[in-house]
């Protein structure tokens, strides 16, 4: 016998499962412990090819392997097995039906019902699924209560804590610690992306908004790094290649990361976003390196103004912007502080947690179905 066993289901398909692969996922209460679910047993107890003495079938076509090297026996249940065959993935979320957009979404943000995603399961799949397939979603009618959203975070999980707090108010401050503070006009941006860790999610609670102005603006910015890869392939290389400085610092902290301006994950496709002009910090750079990139910086900073692909709207008091801040850049447009007043209350939640709890609710409703 090689280093796989074939196992041939009854529509006549069959697969090869590495040996060592299929020995490590051995799921008997001494290979995978009953309560925490964590693997127990130690791969290297047996050699990279393990010896199987023998293999057959049991009951329901469960496929049961008896080790030659420890004489252990191991059961696969064919639907089991049949999941892990012809390289599909045990995780679907990590790569979400991902729908690009352009100003034409501009009407049709998707909203939820405060109500159904507070306490329905499926209210709460079916928010946070268009949080990762469109990016955006608003939850509507949230009550204007304080610190509302720290409560819709923890529907989720919890939030993450930054440097501006657990949650931070966004209306204008005599002493403003960052522009969002200010009644200027915020031009797209990512939020925190001068943290390693920038945060996944982004919630924006809008508690009031009789200002004359302070128009939100949303851009997807997957869609704007694949206009610039099919307008200049090359200033695509650069942003997508080259760390960047982005800094913010105030007098009790100074947050730098490097970064490029354009994620890409290991298979090259798009992972995160990292645009903020307020937050760019002064690169230190050779100049020939300094002119590519402000002039690959600028090709995207145009895109990301175009209104071929930015949306605008108001938002409505009740009205709690969500968004993926790895994914989609906001921004919002200058407001008159004297003609009313303008009042939102923010914070983030990282992705872990969202994904995290969206297959919790996908599980819980199919089971329930
Ligand atoms: O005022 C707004 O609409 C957005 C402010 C902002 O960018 C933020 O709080 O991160
Ligand atoms: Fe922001
Ligand atoms: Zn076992």
């Amino acid at each position: 016998m090689g280093r796989s066993l074939e196992v041939t289901w009854n529509d006549g398909r069959s697969y090869a499962f590495p040996l060592i692969w299929l020995r490590d996922n051995c799921d008997c209460p001494r290979c995978l412990h009953p309560h925490t679910r964590e693997r127990t047993f130690d791969l290297l107890t047996v050699p990279e090819t393990p010896r199987v003495a023998s293999a057959g079938l049991a009951g329901r076509g469960a496929v049961m392997v008896l080790w030659g090297d420890d004489g252990h026996t191991s059961k696969y249940e064919p639907d089991w097995l049949r999941r892990y065959a012809f390289e599909s993935s045990d995780d679907d979320l990590t790569r979400p039906d991902v729908v690009l957009w352009d100003a034409s979404l501009s009407g049709h943000v998707p909203r939820f019902d405060y109500r159904a995603v507070m306490e329905s399961e499926q209210g709460l799949e079916a928010w946070l699924s268009a949080l990762l397939g469109h990016g955006v979603a608003v939850v509507a009618d949230t009550p204007c209560r304080d610190r509302e959203v720290v409560r819709v975070t923890e529907r989720i999980a919890y939030a993450r804590r930054s440097n501006f707090g657990e949650h931070f108010e966004v209306q204008t401050e005599t002493n403003p610690i960052n522009n969002a503070y200010t009644a200027l006009k915020l031009p797209n941006h990512t939020d925190l992306c001068n943290w390693e860790r920038s945060p996944g999610y982004q919630f924006l609670h809008c508690l009031e908004n009789a200002a004359t102005g302070g128009e939100s603006t949303l851009v997807d910015g997957f869609r704007i790094a694949e206009a610039l890869r099919r307008a200049d392939a090359g200033a695509f290389r650069v942003l997508s290649t080259m760390p960047v400085l982005f800094r913010f610092h105030d007098t009790e902290c100074d947050l730098r990361f490097h970064a490029p301006i354009v994620g890409l994950d290991g298979s090259g496709r798009f992972e995160r976003i990292r645009f903020n002009l307020g937050l760019f910090g002064v690169q230190a750079l050779p100049p020939d390196e300094t002119a590519a990139l402000y002039a690959a910086y600028r090709k995207f900073a145009q895109l990301v103004r175009d209104d071929r692909y930015q949306i605008r709207f108001r938002l409505r008091p009740g009205d709690l912007l969500t968004f993926d801040n790895w994914r989609v850049l906001h921004g919002r447009l200058a407001y008159q502080p004297s003609t009313g007043k303008r009042h939102l209350q923010g914070c983030y939640v990282d992705r872990d947690e969202v994904l995290s709890r969206l297959r919790m609710s996908i599980s819980a409703v199919t089971d329930a179905a």
